[in-house]
């Protein structure tokens, strides 16, 4: 009981150290070069309404590093802000008629006050929101530099189109065929769009991997290779009758070219257009359409029927002189490689699939062994040796085969190796209000005019009362935003109109880091010597969702920035840890399913520390928590157990340690070893269990060893609170004053474990065989008898002495000695 008659009150407890953290800033960063400094990271949050269930574990997760790290006595930089621009934001407002500003800035205001009870170490001298003029003005400067370099720039191409949001997205924004953000299946729309030049960057996106190697988890780096997808092989270059200019394909295999018995080019290409004959082109015009309605996820799908029309041209095999077919067919991709390719029947599948339903000829090139491709319908793919294949015929490996072929397409500059990648550039323009305007004035003289310097940012207008319902163009673009829209140009001074687009709000969290640094710097994106004190990210955490979008476009502008000299490192993450996510009964949770679990009454239930507790024991980091697997309760209990512990604590807070029990202080420095360990190998799940044990320990030295005034039980105790203000903070700061030491125990110093107390102490034990002495062996003076027993029966001599006899007794004074009676 404390002063007040009252046991541990955890409601009371978070009261009184949520205002003590904030009146003293205990988490702000010192940043005055006294100590080594680390940065902690968490993602960005989104203000959709209230925090959940997975923000109460990812942040538990990065809280336990930044204060583990903050006592280990490093200075630790863990801001947090806020991902404020973006559609749900508008489609909320939309909803609830306000503005999406009050809508924003209102969820903001709710999530900062649950961040301050939940207890999260931040520093919120760094806050920042990205919605914010002083943030977007940035972000507008930011792409201007892309701009002026070419990295920013606008085409007319086939977009994904979400007709629910009346918006483009992003390839990484279809999630098999379905926008992902409302599940609208996706279609695609011919415009003009901004697009970031990533693919410029797709090698050293790969290259510099090597750089994190080891330290992001595999399945990220693995997802994002996937994504950028480099494929090493040739260009073909194909004559067309009646065509002068060749037509290039892209082949992984220009060995089997000698076996390329039709072309087949992408509908929806250009090039298709261009190439039909008169009599095929009212078929062809007809089968586009079809192809249009498809999304490309069902157009790569192995199961879906390939259809296909005859173009009703003729191209040259360039190997062999022979005219073959020209095709458009739903299989081929124009935005992959040229769009168009050879085809080879016999050894790929899809080909042989679309000419066995359209009767195209198939001829082998290769014996791999298998059955003939046209008997079995299976394409064969192995190494195998040449046939019908001129001067390649006799090879047997695809690697001789390949460069052979390679030489002699380059000696007649009919083809050369390349590399491709299936990464395309990001889409970046977004045709809806609440997002970052694009700095552009489109001037009917100068054409696209960046917007001066002087003048950022380019404010988005209030736009107040006006119907932002999805439109299929920019609300900026409408009758509302005229007065906004047009001014005169800043090149020629005559009339021009801004660009009416807003940016994609992954531009906006591709350098929030590092505008983490120096929030409110005036003079540029950032003070590069803030971010030179701080970046790179010492420890990243968030969710595996974001492996091929914020994570890979936040390297990409990391890369840019450098070449543009503006920061002096090329990866901006030097650590990354996933969490898992909080699920329900085996499932996500959700509104549907009706097995949502409310955070904050979680919170009114058990408390902030039994939640955090909870969180970080249920598993590693990177696995899911099934809520219904936990016990919030049985948490709440061992809180109770630890206070009463740190309450009973009776000895000054001067005495001398090293006096104390020498049992009990083992357990605190095997503890304090092994603690850090996990800690240092992320594995956070154990340390809550070691504190558990050092509670019971101490309990038990208490009750019935060396007693609650021996100084050993006030050295586990302070060590026991310690690691629990890693993911019980409250409780971790009551266990300190209950020490009578100064708060806050965030201000403290990680103890280093004692080697003397870690070393295992060895007593000799005496093993006599029917009354006489016949070993001495060193073991644990902990021994219990059964190992004593079977220590003893080990013992070579031992077992001489016993050698066909039979035990009768065993008498066991341990550790000292054990005694075996036999006949
Ligand atoms: C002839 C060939 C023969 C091919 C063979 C494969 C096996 P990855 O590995 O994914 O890069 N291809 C090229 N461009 C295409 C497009 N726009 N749409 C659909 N398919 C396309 O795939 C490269 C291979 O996919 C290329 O190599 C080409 O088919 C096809 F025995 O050329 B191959
Ligand atoms: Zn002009």
């Amino acid at each position: 009981m404390d002063a007040a008659g009252r046991g541990y009150d955890a409601a009371r407890s978070q009261e009184k150290w949520a205002r003590f953290w904030q009146e003293h800033e205990t988490f702000a960063a010192l940043d005055d070069g006294s100590r080594e400094r680390r940065y902690v990271l968490d993602m960005f949050a989104y203000p959709s309404g209230d925090l959940h269930m997975g923000h109460a574990e990812a942040f538990a997760i990065g809280d336990v590093v930044a204060r583990y790290w903050r006592l280990k006595g490093f200075d630790v930089l863990h801001p947090v802000g806020w991902d404020s621009f973006g559609l749900p934001a508008e489609n909320a407002a939309i909803r609830h008629g306000t503005h999406p500003a009050e809508w924003t800035y209102a969820n903001i205001d709710t999530q900062a006050a649950s961040f301050r009870r939940y207890g999260i170490s931040f520093d919120w001298s760094h806050r920042l929101h990205t919605s914010d003029e002083e943030y977007y003005r940035w972000t507008q400067w930011l792409f201007l530099q892309f701009f002026a370099k070419g990295l920013a720039y606008r085409k007319d191409s086939w977009a994904n189109w979400c007709p629910n949001d009346q918006t483009v997205l992003a390839n990484e924004q279809v999630k098999e065929g379905r926008c992902e953000r409302c599940g609208a299946i996706v279609t695609k729309r011919q415009l003009n769009q901004w697009y970031f030049k990533i693919t410029d960057y797709a090698q050293r996106l790969l290259d510099d991997m090597a750089q994190i190697e080891g330290n992001w988890p595999d399945r990220v780096l693995n997802m994002q290779r996937n994504w950028i997808g480099r494929s090493e092989g040739a260009y073909v270059d194909f004559v067309i009758d009646g065509r002068e200019e060749p037509v290039r394909v892209f082949t992984t295999r220009p060995d089997t070219l000698f076996g390329a018995t039709f072309m087949v080019v992408a509908p929806d290409a250009q090039l298709a257009d261009e190439i039909v004959s008169d009599e095929q082109r009212p078929a062809f015009e007809e089968y586009l359409e079809q192809v249009k309605k498809q999304t490309e996820i069902e157009r790569q799908s192995t199961e879906h029927v390939k259809t296909g029309v005859d173009l009703g041209v003729q191209a040259t095999n360039p190997v062999n002189g022979e005219k073959i077919p020209v095709w458009a067919a739903d299989y081929v991709l124009s935005e992959y490689g040229t769009g168009a390719i050879m085809a080879v029947p016999a050894h790929d599948q899809r080909d042989l699939d679309f000419a066995r339903t359209y009767g195209l000829p198939v001829v082998p090139v290769i014996d791999t062994g298998q059955e003939d491709p046209r008997e079995s319908g299976v394409a064969t793919v192995g190494d195998g040796a040449y046939e019908n294949s001129g001067f390649l015929d006799g090879m047997t490996t695809k690697a001789e085969a390949i460069s052979a072929m390679c030489r002699f397409l380059d000696e007649r500059s009919i083809g050369e190796p390349t590399v491709t990648y299936r990464l395309r550039d990001w889409l970046l323009s977004r045709q809806r209000f609440w997002g970052c305007p694009i700095p552009i004035v489109h001037c009917p003289a100068c054409g696209d005019v960046p917007v001066p310097e002087d003048q950022l940012p380019v404010r988005l207008p209030d736009l107040r009362g006006a119907d932002l319902a999805p439109k299929g163009t920019s609300p900026l673009a409408g009758e509302e935003a005229t007065a906004w829209r047009e001014v005169p140009c800043p090149t020629c001074g005559g009339p021009a109109e801004r660009d009416t687009d807003t940016m994609d709000t992954f531009v906006d969290s591709s350098w929030y880091f590092l505008r983490y640094c120096s929030p409110h710097y005036a003079e540029g994106p950032f003070d590069l010597d803030a971010v030179r004190r701080w970046m790179p990210v010492s420890q990243y955490v968030g969710g595996v969702e974001h492996a091929t979008m914020h994570l890979l476009y936040s390297r990409f502008f990391t890369k840019v920035l450098h070449d543009l000299g503006l920061v002096d490192f090329d990866e901006p993450f030097t650590r990354l840890m996933n969490q898992g996510q909080v699920i329900n009964q085996g499932k996500a949770m959700s509104k549907s399913l009706g097995n949502g679990v409310d955070l904050g009454k979680q919170i009114d239930e058990f408390g902030v520390d039994a939640v955090r507790t909870t969180v970080i024991f249920a598993g590693p980091p990177e696995d899911d928590i099934d809520w219904a697997d936990v016990s919030p309760g049985a948490s709440l209990k061992f809180l109770q157990r630890a206070w009463r512990v740190a309450h009973d604590v009776d000895s000054p807070v001067d005495a001398d340690v090293a006096s104390g029990d020498v049992a009990l202080r083992r357990t605190t420095h095997r503890a304090i070893a092994e603690v850090s360990e996990l800690l240092e190998s992320g594995r956070f799940n154990v340390i809550v269990a070691r504190a558990m044990e050092l509670v019971n320990a101490t309990r038990k030295a208490i009750d019935t060893g060396c007693g609650a005034q021996d100084p050993a039980v006030r050295e586990a105790v302070t060590f026991t609170a310690q690691v629990m203000s890693l993911f019980a903070p409250y409780v971790a700061e009551d266990m300190w004053e209950l020490l009578g030491l100064e708060p806050s125990v965030a201000n403290s110093t990680w103890p280093t474990a004692d080697p003397a107390l870690l070393v295992a102490q060895e007593v000799t034990m005496v093993v006599q065989v029917s009354g006489k002495v016949r070993a001495k062996i060193q073991v644990d003076p902990h021994i219990g008898e059964e190992e004593a027993r079977a220590a003893a029966l080990a013992d070579p001599n031992v077992q001489r002495f016993l050698d066909g006899k039979q035990i009768v007794k065993v008498i066991a004074k341990l550790p000292r000695m054990i005694s075996i009676v036999a006949r």
